[in-house]
């Protein structure tokens, strides 16, 4: 492996709902997730994430992981109906209190908390009040920004806003996969509207209360088109202006691209909110998408195919690692000077990790998989790309949404429902990595 530049973040990532459970615990409120995975049908296994890994009794073990890894950085996320059960008005301190540990072990070992403050777990009295379709969620959302900012700014490094915003609006209310479950398709538009207002407005909140650097984390896929005609093409470029422009086009002072959406719900102003500056760009990315034409009674402007020639996770995703190169480029090439610099809060994959009959859990493919995403990384970097870190996702095996437990993209496993935690091999791979990647000894 090549080396990395002095200083780049070495990092791994979770989030609140898929690893905390606790979800009853020391006052905690009800969340969309709570409510979704109680619905029967919308969870492969039936499970919830009421237990997930009890990562919030166990975050003490989680953090010695984390520091015998080597990482720079950690990257989790607070879950918003724990400090506010009813998502606004009533603080729950020892809610606030949970991240006030977590924070202070991982200073203690080195370990720089990284925050996002919403990864999709909506408090349930928000979303009864509208959720994201509603332009009061932004203000809740800033106003809770506030707060946990009040209480962590001095000691998280970095603020993620939001998580993947395009994934939320799509899966939570475009076709119903993820919570809420709704099935708006593309009248889902105000839910990309409201989030970016809430990030715009949360970006304010906490350049009054810390002095650390906010960045968003949201997720790209390189578009492949499927074919040569003109119609495959047009297809291409509505579905690269769907899934990778129309958050970064309108954050990066672009305003929104042409998508043929009804957007009444943009005020007088909302763009200059968004597009506060960003000192860092999260960018999760996991695989490219092939696009050809739709057929002539879709519903959608294009049609998504499976791309040949690739490795496949368990989830069935293609190991692409050359669309990550592809991706960064495309990033530059077309955000130019207003690109701020990047950091990959997103890379992993998914296998079917299971003990031996020794205990000891062997993963080459994700080794592969890291090792040819860090190569990846670094020819963008050599292409003139400004990347300053990568977070592995993720650091347990945890609750993958509407997959429950069936999906594993730990670099630890995890025994449910006991909780006992193995490293597998390529924890012991990227502690490896991590120790000899840069001219400068990390630790
Ligand atoms: C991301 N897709 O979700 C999330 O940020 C994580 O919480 C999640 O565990 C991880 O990726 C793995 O899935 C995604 O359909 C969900 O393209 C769906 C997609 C992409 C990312």
């Amino acid at each position: 492996m090549p080396e990395f530049p002095t200083g780049f973040r070495w990092g791994v990532s979770t989030s609140a709902y898929q690893i905390e459970g606790a979800a009853d615990t020391d006052g905690r409120g009800p969340s969309i997730w709570d409510t979704f995975a109680a619905t029967p049908g919308r969870i492969a296994d039936g499970s919830s994430g009421a237990v997930a890994c009890d990562h919030y009794h166990r975050y003490a073990e989680d953090t010695a992981l984390m520091a015998g890894l080597g990482v720079t950085a950690y990257r989790f996320s607070v879950s918003w109906p724990r400090v506010l059960p009813t998502g606004a008005g009533a603080v729950n301190a020892s809610g606030l209190d949970f991240y006030d540990r977590l924070v202070d072990g991982l200073l203690a070992n080195g370990i720089d908390p990284v925050a996002t403050l919403f990864h999709w777990d909506l408090p349930q009295p928000i979303e009864d009040a509208g959720g994201w379709l509603n332009r009061d969620t932004a203000y809740r959302f800033a106003e809770y920004a506030d707060l946990v900012a009040a209480h962590l700014g001095d000691r998280v490094k970095l603020w993620i806003t939001l998580n993947e915003p395009f994934i939320h609006m799509s899966l939570g209310y475009g076709t119903g996969e993820h919570a809420p479950g709704r099935t708006l398709l593309f009248d889902s538009f105000p839910v990309a509207h409201h989030q970016l207002l809430g990030h715009g407005l949360a970006v304010g909140a906490l350049r009054a209360r810390s002095g650390s650097p906010v960045a968003i984390a949201n997720n790209y896929s390189p578009v492949r088109p499927m074919g040569d005609s003109p119609a495959d093409h047009a297809a291409a470029a509505a579905y690269e202006a769907l899934h990778n422009r129309l958050f970064t086009d309108p954050l990066l002072g672009r305003g929104y691209p042409e998508l043929g959406f009804d957007q009444d719900v943009v005020r007088d102003g909302d763009l200059d909110v968004i597009a506060a500056p960003l000192d860092v760009l999260g960018v999760n990315y996991y695989n490219p998408t092939g696009v050809r034409a739709p057929e002539a009674d879709s519903p959608l402007p294009f049609a998504l195919v499976p791309l040949e020639g690739y490795p496949r996770t368990a989830f069935d995703w293609p190991v692409a690692p050359d669309g990550l190169r592809e991706l960064l480029g495309w990033l530059r090439d077309r955000y130019g000077p207003d690109l701020p610099p990047i950091q990959i809060t997103e890379s992993g994959c998914a296998y079917d990790d299971e003990p031996d009959a020794q205990g000891r859990v062997s993963d080459p493919d994700r080794i592969a998989y890291l090792d040819g995403h860090l190569r990846a990384v670094h020819a963008a970097i050599a292409d003139g790309v400004d990347v300053t870190g990568y977070f592995v996702w993720s650091l347990l095996d945890n609750w993958e949404w509407a997959e429950g437990f069936t999906k594993r993209f730990g670099l630890v496993h995890v025994d449910f429902p006991t909780g006992r935690r193995t490293p597998k091999s390529s924890y012991a791979w990227l502690r490896e990595m991590i120790a000899t990647a840069g001219p400068d000894p990390l630790r």
